[in-house]
C-alpha cells in the first residue's frame, strides 16, 4: 500500500512538472513572436519605446507656375510620428476653389504640367474624396483662394510617409499639382479640375 501511494505521488509529480515545462515553453514562443513582429517603418529603441525612423523629417516644395498662370508658392511637408503634415501657401490664383493633388511623376518639366502624369494611385482605387470609400492616395481635395489670390491649406494624414520603404505611402518622387478649377470628387479619372496651373516636385 505504501509502495503504491509512493509511485502515485511520483507519477503525479512527473505529470505536474512536465505540464509546467510545457507552459513555460509556449510562453517563450509567444514572446519571441511578439518581439519579431514590428510595424513597417517603425522600430523599438533599447528601452522598448515606440519610435519612427522618419520622425522629424521635413521638406519644402517650391511650386512653379504652369499653363501660363501667375501661380507660385510653397508646400511644406513634415513627418511627426505617424503623421505627415502638409501646409500649402499659394499666391496668384483666381478667387475660388482649386483642386490640389499629388500626381504620380516627380516631373514638372512640361509647360502644361502634364509631365507629372495622373493622380498618385498606388492602391489602384477610383478618383474620389479623401476620407470616403474610394479615392486616390493623391486626392487631397480643394483649396480656396481669397479675392487677393492667396490660398492656404493644412492637411495631415497617417497614410503618407516621407521617405519610408512602403511605396503605397511614400510621397518622395511624386509631384504636387494645383488646378485651374475645383475637383468635383466624382469625374474619372481626375475630378474634372481643368488645367494644371502650378507644379512642384516632392524631393
Ligand atoms: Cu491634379
Ligand atoms: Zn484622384
Amino acid at each position: 500500500m505504501k509502495i503504491i501511494s509512493k509511485s502515485l505521488l511520483a507519477i503525479t509529480l512527473i505529470i505536474g512538472l512536465s505540464s509546467c515545462k510545457e507552459n513555460t515553453n509556449s510562453e517563450t514562443v509567444e514572446e519571441v513572436t511578439t518581439e519579431t513582429h514590428s510595424d513597417e517603418g517603425h522600430s523599438h529603441d533599447s528601452d522598448g519605446n515606440h519610435t519612427n525612423d522618419m520622425d522629424g523629417k521635413n521638406l519644402s516644395v517650391a511650386m512653379e507656375s504652369k499653363s501660363g498662370s501667375d501661380v507660385s508658392g510653397t508646400i511644406m511637408l513634415k513627418q511627426v510620428k505617424d503623421q505627415v503634415i502638409m501646409e500649402a501657401n499659394l499666391t496668384g490664383l483666381t478667387p475660388g476653389e482649386h483642386a490640389i493633388h499629388i500626381h504620380a511623376n516627380g516631373d514638372c518639366s512640361s509647360d502644361d504640367g502634364k509631365s507629372a502624369g495622373g493622380h498618385w494611385n498606388p492602391t489602384t482605387d477610383d478618383h474620389g474624396k479623401w476620407g470616403h470609400d474610394d479615392h486616390h492616395m493623391g486626392d487631397i481635395g480643394n483649396l480656396v483662394a481669397k479675392d487677393d489670390g492667396v490660398a492656404t491649406l493644412e492637411f495631415s494624414t497617417d497614410k503618407w510617409c516621407i521617405g519610408c520603404d512602403d511605396e503605397t505611402k511614400n510621397v518622395i518622387g511624386k509631384a504636387f499639382i494645383v488646378h485651374a478649377s475645383a475637383d468635383d470628387f466624382e469625374s474619372q479619372p481626375s475630378g474634372a479640375a481643368g488645367a494644371r496651373v502650378a507644379c512642384g516636385v516632392i524631393e
